[in-house]
């Protein structure tokens, strides 16, 4: 289950070793990021329809890999994997830690992190891509700067706000550029974690600008790990003792 840098570095290293994977993606961009590994797009159809799939396809391990925030898609794989009776394991990536000099402001969910915005206009960099971005609509007096991987189908739905389409992994020196072009206050982001969206935090740090952290939801797997060599190990072990 991918959609990650991480699910992509997996990829590779099972395309290295000649194993047979396939790459699933959920369908939310238009242009996905070619694997070295077949690839399958779209939703499964809940739970049963995972099951389906993974008896279907004679799948014997399922590794979630999708991003921390994807928790229905990581319940389903749980349930699924449960219910299929294969072995199962999550990859992801260890929470961001603020460190010296970050001026981080934790709040536990998208709700909080709108009621967290009242007061007067600011210009906020809101970090958090497209699925999102109409619940800020109840603080419509800043002016949000919005960083989509897709164009939109019709302008997000905030009275003062400015876009950009682009996709990451981004760079420091790129992301301090674009919030001092657009005079940013305040970043918005997810913890997400890993190296393919940390670039804001850093540029944050350094133009000493305050960041609103959304902390991730709660993770519903039994085994999880952040490295794809445990995920190789797993898999060959797995595989030796025939479960
Ligand atoms: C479709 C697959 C790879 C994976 C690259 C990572 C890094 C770049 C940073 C910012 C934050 C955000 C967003 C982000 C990042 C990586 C990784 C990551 C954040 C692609 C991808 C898919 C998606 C879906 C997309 C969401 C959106 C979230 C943009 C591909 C590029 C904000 C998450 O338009 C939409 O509907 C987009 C939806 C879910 C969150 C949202 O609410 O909008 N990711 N991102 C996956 C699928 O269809 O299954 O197109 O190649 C993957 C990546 N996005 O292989 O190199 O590993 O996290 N993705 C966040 O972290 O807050 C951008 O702007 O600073
Ligand atoms: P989600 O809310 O947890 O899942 C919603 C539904 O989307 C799932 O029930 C499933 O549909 C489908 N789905 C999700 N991921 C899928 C996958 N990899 N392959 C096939 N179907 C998938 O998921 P999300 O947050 O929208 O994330 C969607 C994708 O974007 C995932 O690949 C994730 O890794 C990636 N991503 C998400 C974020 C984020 O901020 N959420 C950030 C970066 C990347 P059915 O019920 O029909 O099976």
């Amino acid at each position: 289950m991918g959609g990650t840098t991480e699910a992509s570095a997996l990829a590779s290293a099972l395309a290295e070793r000649g194993e047979r994977a396939v790459l699933s993606y959920a369908g939310r961009t238009g242009q996905p990021r070619a694997q070295p590994v077949p690839v399958r797009v779209g939703g499964f159809g809940g739970v049963a329809g995972l099951v389906d799939y993974l008896r279907g396809e004679g799948v014997t391990h399922l590794v979630d890999a999708t991003h921390p925030f994807a928790a229905t898609m990581s319940g389903h794989a749980v349930a699924a994997a449960r219910e299929a009776g294969i072995a199962h394991i999550m990859l992801t990536r260890p929470p961001w830690v603020a460190g010296e000099g970050d001026r981080w402001t934790h709040v536990p969910d998208i709700s909080a992190a709108v009621d967290a915005l009242g007061g007067k206009a600011k210009r906020i960099m809101l970090a958090l891509g497209r699925m999102h971005v109409d619940r800020f609509g109840a603080q419509p007096q800043h002016h949000y700067l919005l960083r989509f991987v897709d164009a939109p189908d019709q302008a997000p739905a905030l009275p003062r706000h400015s876009l950009i389409v682009d996709r990451g992994p981004f760079t420091v020196d790129g992301d301090m550029g674009l919030m001092r072009e657009h005079g940013i206050e305040l970043i918005v982001s997810k913890n997400a974690g890993g190296d393919g969206a940390e670039a804001k935090l850093t540029a944050a740090r350094r133009l000493g600008l305050s960041v609103l952290m959304i902390d991730r939801p709660p993770c519903p797997a039994a085994r999880v790990t952040h490295e794809v060599g445990e995920v190789l190990d797993w898999l060959r072990h797995s595989a030796e003792r025939g479960v």
